[in-house]
């Protein structure tokens, strides 16, 4: 008999619900695990007036949609649990209601914050206190943006939920704090894995708001009374799993061993390793490196890179223009088009919240003396082979950094569709790439509720039955001394040579 359990893993671009089926092994081995998604769903943020907002509620009524398909489809689970993107919170007042629409991270009002904080606490300060890279929107500046407004939410505000622990409260009626994500906020101290009291008196942030840290893989109450009504559902237990996506993606990477690069590519790209300490080096902080909290008391030394994102909004672009491509038919036109015609940094700030994608990358190509892209094929392709020359630069820092050597690199993520960026990865870091799997972050959700329910006994164990049970495709590197020059042009036109 197969042990189910239900995965909500909501990314920046979709959602999904996916079942995870853990059969026994043959002969006593290993159990093999199989995964059937059962509802898929857009994440699509909606602006109001100046400012960009998640529709939380809706996301509550598609994982509700998401409990109701897998009861249709006959599948009694044990337990389910959520995890999604990081940073962004809901704030609720005394009586326990959610104050205001939760703000997306690209929203501008964090615009200039995160340099004024830094002057003001010194960045050596806070990185040795958090351990987590300076990004303009880390949760510590959207509360210093508010503040600094006068948000009359967060003056009201008696508890902050990040999303996942949002939406498993709006399921529970329980508010509690999962620590990967509480890693994200850049307010929470990497070897105590305690709130650091300091940086948030020194920016007025009322200590109440936040509940101290649970361990990823801890059972966090049950569906509600009025949910399980709502849904004709039994009280099902919740599980905080490693709640922020990047935290399961890393549980699901199917790594035989430490020494192991990950790639988790989606909506972002983070690249970097697992390790058992923090890196709180000058160059980590130098390097704008992060350490966040992982699963089993591992830390996350990785790097953000814009991602797919940029792929996304010039698909957005051109959809509102009337020339929609699918994904699939970006990639093929960007095979089709000259090679290394011109380079960016994908990382470049003027990419986080263009108002057009394209205008922005091709504003950048003219900045820097290259010819701007022009069609589909040729704006893809730039974003493409930037993102490999950008993966090979970011990995062998993870390796200077963690004192590591990578043999490959394991790829996880919706990215992976995208065979184009497997083929150029490979050929930029000059080492294999291991595709697979495609839904690491639902697979990591998975593989912790079972751990949590005692059905598989580690992490060691469950990246095993992954590595069993999802094949991996591997990229061997091609052309690599076509890369290898290219990645130098790459290096002076970032500055980063
Ligand atoms: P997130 O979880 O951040 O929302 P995903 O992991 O779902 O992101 O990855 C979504 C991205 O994967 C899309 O933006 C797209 O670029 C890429 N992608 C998904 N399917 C395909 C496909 N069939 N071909 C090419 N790219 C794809
Ligand atoms: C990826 C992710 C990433 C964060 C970003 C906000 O979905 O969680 O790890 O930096 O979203």
């Amino acid at each position: 008999m197969s042990r189910k359990v239900l995965a909500f893993d909501l990314g920046a671009s979709s959602g999904r619900a996916i079942v995870g089926l853990l059969e026994p092994g043959d002969d006593g081995g290993l159990p093999k695990l199989t995964v059937e998604e059962v509802h898929r769903f857009p994440n699509d943020p909606v602006q109001v007036g100046k400012h960009l907002h998640w529709d939380i509620l809706r996301l509550l009524h598609e994982i509700k949609q998401g409990l109701l398909k897998a009861g249709h489809l006959g599948h009694e689970v044990e337990s389910l649990g959520i995890d999604s993107w990081a940073v962004d919170f809901g704030l609720l007042g005394r009586s326990g209601e959610l104050l205001g629409n939760p703000y997306h991270y690209r929203d501008h009002h964090t615009d200039g914050v995160m340099e004024q904080v830094g002057e003001q606490l010194g960045r050596e300060r806070i990185f040795q206190a958090t351990g987590i890279q300076f990004l303009p929107f880390n949760t510590m500046y959207q509360l210093a943006a508010l503040k600094q407004s006068g948000s009359v939410l967060l003056e009201q505000a008696d508890k902050l939920l990040m999303i996942p622990d949002l939406l498993r409260y709006f399921l529970t009626g329980e508010m509690r704090s999962e620590a990967t994500n509480a890693s994200t906020t850049q307010l929470l101290n990497p070897l105590t894995g305690e709130w650091d009291r300091g940086l948030l008196a020194a920016l007025g942030i009322p200590e109440r708001l936040l509940l101290p840290p649970t361990a990823p893989g801890t059972p966090a109450g049950r569906l509600s009374a009025d949910v399980c009504a709502e849904l004709g559902a039994p009280p099902l237990p919740v599980i905080a799993v490693g709640e922020h996506d990047t935290a399961s993606a890393v549980v699901a990477v199917p790594a035989d061993g430490p020494d192991f690069a990950y790639l988790s590519c989606g909506t972002w790209s983070l690249l970097g390793t697992e390790l058992p300490q923090p890196v709180l080096t000058e160059q980590a902080l130098a390097w704008n490196f992060t350490n966040e909290g992982g699963v089993n008391g591992t830390h996350r030394l990785l790097k953000n890179i814009m991602g797919l994102w940029l792929v996304q909004e010039c698909k957005r672009a051109w959809d509102k223009a009337g020339r929609s491509l699918s994904f699939p038919q970006l990639v093929a036109a960007a095979e089709q088009a000259e090679p290394f015609r011109s380079l960016i940094d994908p990382d470049d700030e003027s990419f986080l919240n263009p108002v057009s994608m394209p205008d922005a990358i091709r504003d950048y190509c003219g900045r820097t003396g290259q010819p701007a892209p022009e069609s589909e094929g040729q704006m893809i392709r730039c974003v493409l082979e930037s993102l490999a020359l950008k993966y090979r630069l970011v990995l062998e820092r993870t390796e200077t950094l963690s004192g590591k050597r990578f043999a490959g690199l394991h790829m996880v993520g919706g990215g992976i569709h995208n065979e184009l960026l497997c083929r150029f990865t490979a050929g930029a870091i000059g080492r294999p790439v291991w595709a697979g799997p495609a839904e690491g972050s639902a697979l990591g959700n998975i593989v912790v509720q079972y751990m949590a329910l005692g059905h598989i006994r580690d992490m060691q164990e469950a990246r095993s039955i992954i590595r069993r049970s999802f094949p991996l495709r591997t990229y061997a590197p091609e052309e690599t001394a076509v890369w290898q020059r290219v990645y130098e042009t790459f290096g002076r036109i970032i500055g980063e040579s």
